[in-house]
């Protein structure tokens, strides 16, 4: 059989590891022919709790996983990985200013950066999916110059994978049947989710749907606020549709997503009018282990509004915590 790929995950004892790290073990990252190694980072105080999840790994005798390493050392979990799932992070407490919350995470990302930079394969593939996740990708590609800056991501899948369902149930079809979504700019209520190119069984979805009204003051919001709508409901933030979404990101990209757009958070390489370098939401193709942006679409005025908000926030973001990179 192939010798194993090895993955590390981040937040290994939290709430979308209790899902995701299961689907990983199962197959469904690299496919139902490739064994894994999972390599789990969690901070000293969640060892135990980590400890427990590998017991329940072990109970299921996944015939794909063959090997785990439970650390709280960035650099252990880190050696020789071909792929990484940064999903562990510091979650706002109550009275935290959004601005602490932003420099918490810096230290972290910069921290896991720079052992990705020293301990990774050299063409590692990085998702982060802890909040804030644009800027904690940033982060992470600025603390890692040894590594491809592209190949350091931000998770938009979620909310891509939102947008195709509410359009879906609108237009009165399957998921599978709705092709070229885009979300641009930042995972936060501020994403655009664009429908103006998307088709359902090959019609025009905005000509199908027939609501410009809604889609611009329904759909969009909802799908900005359903984390959420997510949390008022369960009283627990999302986690296996966000195990899921990170799922679909990284298999895409590994595997290809077969001519279909799906949207990453990637480093700007200036088109659309967004800075180099930010890591911006964007539809794009998948295949042969690389994604490709999609160029040249069309932006109309409404899009350059939705746009350039989110993408101020992301401004403000990276200013925000300019001065920890230095
Ligand atoms: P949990 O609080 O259940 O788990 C987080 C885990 O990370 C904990 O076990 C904690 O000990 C660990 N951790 C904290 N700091 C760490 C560090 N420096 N190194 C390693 N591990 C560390 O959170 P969960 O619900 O699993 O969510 C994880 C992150 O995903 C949060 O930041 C959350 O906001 C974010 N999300 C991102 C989404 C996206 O679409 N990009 C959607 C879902 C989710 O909200």
């Amino acid at each position: 059989s192939k010798p194993a790929v090895r993955v590390a995950v981040t937040g290994a004892a939290g709430q979308i590891c209790y899902s995701l790290l299961f689907r990983i073990a199962n197959g469904d990252l690299f496919g139902k022919d490739q064994p894994v190694i999972l390599q789990l980072l969690d901070l000293p105080q969640a060892q135990k709790a980590v400890n427990g999840v590998v017991m329940e790994l072990e109970d299921c005798a996944f015939p794909l996983l063959s090997g785990v390493v439970v650390t709280d050392d960035p650099k252990t979990a880190f050696r020789d990985i071909d792929a990484a799932l940064l999903v562990g992070a510091r979650p706002r407490s109550q009275g935290m200013e959004r601005r602490d919350l932003l420099s918490a995470n810096a230290e972290i990302f910069k921290v896991q950066g720079r052992a990705l930079n020293e301990a990774a394969k050299r063409d590692v593939k990085v998702l982060v999916v802890g909040n804030p996740a644009n800027t904690n990708a940033y982060i992470t590609m600025k603390s890692a110059p040894d590594l491809p800056a592209g190949n350091i991501t931000a998770m938009l899948r979620l909310d891509h994978n939102r947008a195709v369902s509410q359009l879906a149930a609108k237009a009165g079809v399957g998921p599978a049947e709705i092709e070229k979504i885009a979300v641009w700019g930042n995972h936060s209520p501020t994403m655009y989710a664009d429908y103006r190119f998307a088709t359902a069984k090959g019609q025009p979805l905005p000509k199908l749907i027939n609501d410009e009204t809604w889609y611009r003051e329904t759909l969009i919001p909802t799908v900005g606020k359903r984390g959420g709508a997510i949390i008022e409901a369960r009283g627990a933030s999302s986690a296996a549709s966000a195990a899921n979404a990170a799922i679909d990101h990284m298999r895409d990209w590994v595997q290809g997503s077969n001519g279909r757009w799906v949207s990453m958070g990637v480093p700007s390489d200036g088109s659309y009018g967004i800075p180099e370098g930010i890591i911006f939401g964007v539809p794009v193709i998948c295949s042969g282990g690389k994604y490709e942006r999609v160029k040249g679409l069309e932006i109309d005025e409404f899009s350059r509004k939705m746009m350039d908000k989110t993408l101020a926030e992301l401004i403000e973001e990276r200013d925000a915590i300019a001065d920890l990179l230095k």
